[in-house]
């Protein structure tokens, strides 16, 4: 039965450029999954578009002397070009600014409003007169009102560590154009989230979701407060009420629903109006939806309390395969520390299946990982060149020098051909589990595992002998076998690298490609027998040591650390014998809570389950450390330290963490290992 999947990618703000770290984390995983499905025969609908609103819009239009629409419009084209580089197969890329994202938009918040879902409140705000616009907190800085420090951030005192209200900072400013502001009253209309709890715990018990996703989410929904969903502002979608003049919704209320109007371009774009209905009203549907980890709440609970609050019944998200953060060296992707890739160049000298396969093998999927260019250069040359290129390459080689470029039919099979099979058969099934659940570095390697067996019965069968001793039987089956395995890699590994899986596909002599087949067709290993393979060529180049030393170069020109004194280390504490670590008991803990301790802006409450008993441990690591990151994790534990009290609470434990500045610590984190289990 064909199944019904629509696929969605976070909409990319339309501020600036995407970087891999976006790429990998919600637009890769996402477009090969659709890739995968497709080729399954179900019925695909890959939706994504632009998310234009929000003052960070209009902050940086004006900073760069546009309107939002310029500067929308610009970074709209930049992004829909880099997914076409990037062979992203969307069925639509949107945008918010459609007029018929506004209108589906506006008919959300009515349908909320006319349920009661919706209360207005006046509260005073940020207000800055010179600008006439009230500012929120991220763009307000004023004078610390605990220690005077006259920077402080709006939030919190990058100095003290307070944390407060902005309305608390004295001689509160403009962060960008410095002038004054003002406390000024405004009307704003709140969403009441919280009449939604027992409706999203119910809906959210069975969720097949990651687990940190999942207790992640119970617990927002557990805190769930009314939310203003206005804002004030000229750049938005107006709020539809007659009382509501210069206000706009607030932009992750209407960015979600983005999905949906997207939809709707889509079906108008072909014709077909109401063709979207199919998907979005279809209980049926499998909905999934790709994002970063920092948009997991959206999806999770804000945006399905808003479905629940329609008079329509919209599909509720099915999976959310939420993603980690992709780093670069080391480092966060930052444009304006100058630590970053410059797209542009990187696609004059790497291919798009290069960057796809690279970014797949390394993908965020449980935890953070780190775009290497010395890693990039060696899975390019020893995983696409070295084993799967060189596996098509001289089999095929093979083929026009000693049998007129024929393929051939396989006789006897003998053990080591039924294993070499079976092998095969056995990968592209596992392949098919990683991409039903959205496995990329999975998948890659699987990928590579079949080049390997393909190498090792090719080298292990010795066709070349075979010809030689005119054991023509056995030199048949051995290259419809090893053709076969070529066939298999095609399939496998078009999810990932499309256009070097279609050619090599194309070279065994099938005038279609892929993006016409069907999984279950192309699984048989049918091959073209006693017709021709086509003139062998190279499928991947090789990446010069070269091309990456200037890739680093290009990093380290801009690099701050650069000229940064030489590191100095702690000296080394007094030796210790193996009774004296014995003493410890270390265990492996599981997360089951977090959070921050009110009054103290070092410390995090964490409830960690030790196997045996649960602990509370109070910890001094939330300055580097988000508590909603945690939860859901696999730490280190010294479990036989003596209970003690912090800040008046009870620490039973210690948690294991590395850094040399409160302010940067990491805390390891296990993958596989049991909660409880001891650590030596
Ligand atoms: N634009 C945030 C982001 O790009 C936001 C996602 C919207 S998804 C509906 O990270
Ligand atoms: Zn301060």
């Amino acid at each position: 039965m064909k199944e019904k999947i629509l696929i969605t990618s976070a909409l990319p703000y339309a501020n600036g450029p995407l970087h891999f770290g976006h790429i990998a984390g919600a637009y890769l995983p996402a477009d090969a999954y659709a890739r995968f499905e497709r080729l399954k025969g179900n019925d695909v609908l890959y939706i994504c578009g632009s998310d234009e609103y929000g003052v960070a819009i209009t902050m940086s239009a004006d900073i760069n002397k546009r309107t939002p629409q310029e500067h929308v419009d610009i970074y709209h084209n930049l992004n829909k070009k880099l997914f076409d580089k990037l062979n992203i197969s969307f069925d639509n890329y949107s945008r918010t600014t459609w007029s018929g994202h506004t209108k589906t938009a506006q008919d959300f918040f009515l349908d909320l409003y006319n349920n009661g879902y919706i209360e207005k409140k006046v509260e005073d705000h940020l207000f800055s007169k010179e600008e006439n616009t009230f500012l929120a907190d991220r763009y307000v800085v004023g004078t610390c009102p605990k220690c005077g420090y006259d920077n402080a951030r709006g939030d919190e005192c990058q100095k003290c560590s307070a944390s407060y209200e902005a309305s608390d900072l004295k001689n509160p400013r403009s962060k960008i154009t410095n002038s004054p502001l003002i406390l000024k009253p405004s009307t704003h209309w709140y969403l009441r989230f919280d009449k939604f709890k027992d409706k999203l715990n119910k809906w959210i018990k069975d969720k097949p979701f990651k687990e940190n996703v999942l207790n992640f989410s119970k617990e927002y929904i557990n805190n769930l407060k009314p939310r203003a969903i206005t804002r004030d502002s000229t750049w938005g979608i107006p709020v539809p009420l007659d009382e509501a003049k210069g206000k706009v919704l607030y932009v992750w209320f209407d960015a979600p629903i983005g999905y949906i109007s997207a939809t709707k371009e889509w079906a108008k774009k072909i014709g077909d109006e109401n063709k979207w209905k199919d998907y979005w009203f279809d209980p049926k549907t499998k909905l999934v939806n790709f994002i970063g980890k920092d948009n997991i709440p959206f999806h999770s609970v804000f945006f399905p309390a808003m479905i629940m609050g329609q008079n329509k019944e919209y599909k509720l998200v099915d999976d959310i395969p939420a993603n980690e953060f992709l780093m670069l060296e080391g480092k966060q992707f930052s444009k304006s520390d100058n630590w970053y890739i410059d797209l542009e160049d990187f696609f004059k000298n790497f291919s798009t299946d290069q960057i796809r396969y690279y970014l797949a093998s390394i993908a965020p999927e449980n935890h953070d990982s780190d775009f290497m260019f010395k890693d990039f250069l060696s899975k390019c040359n020893s995983d696409l060149v070295g084993k799967l290129g060189n596996f098509v390459n001289r089999v095929l080689v093979f083929i026009k020098n000693n049998l007129d470029k024929k393929i051939v039919d396989s006789k006897i099979l003998l053990d080591e051909d039924k294993k070499f099979l079976n092998d095969i058969n056995y990968l592209i099934d596992e392949a098919n589990n990683a991409y039903s659940s959205y496995k990329l570095r999975k998948a890659t390697q699987i990928i590579m595992e079949l080049s390997s067996k393909g190498n090792i019965y090719f080298d292990f069968k010795k066709p070349w002998v075979l010809k030689k001793e005119n054991k023509t039987d056995e030199l048949h089956t051995t290259i419809n076998l090893c053709l076969k395995c070529i066939k298999a890699l095609s399939l496998i590994s078009f999810p990932i690298i499309p256009t070097s899986a279609n050619e090599i596909y194309k070279l065994l002599g099938f005038n279609d490609d892929l993006n016409n087949q069907n999984w279950q067709e192309v699984k048989k290993l049918e091959l073209n027998v006693n017709k021709s393979i086509l003139e062998p060529k190279l499928i991947f180049k090789k990446v010069e040591g070269k091309m990456i030393d200037d890739e680093i170069d290009k990093l380290k020109d801009t690099n701050e650390e650069k000229n940064l004194p030489e590191k100095s280390y702690e000296p080394l504490k007094d030796e210790i014998t193996y009774p004296d670590f014995d003493k410890m008991d270390f265990r492996v803990g599981y997360i089951q809570e977090a959070h921050k301790i009110e009054k103290s802006n070092k410390l995090l409450k964490i409830i960690v389950d030790i196997g045996f008993e649960k602990r509370q441990i109070v910890s001094g690591i939330a300055k580097s450390i988000n508590p909603d990151d945690l939860i859901g994790k696999k730490v280190i534990v010294l479990a036989n330290l003596k209970p003690t009290k912090l800040m008046g609470i009870e620490s039973q434990g210690m948690i294991i963490a590395a850094g040399d500045d409160v302010k940067n610590l990491e805390i390891p984190f296990l993958e596989k290992v049991e909660k409880g289990s001891i650590v030596s």
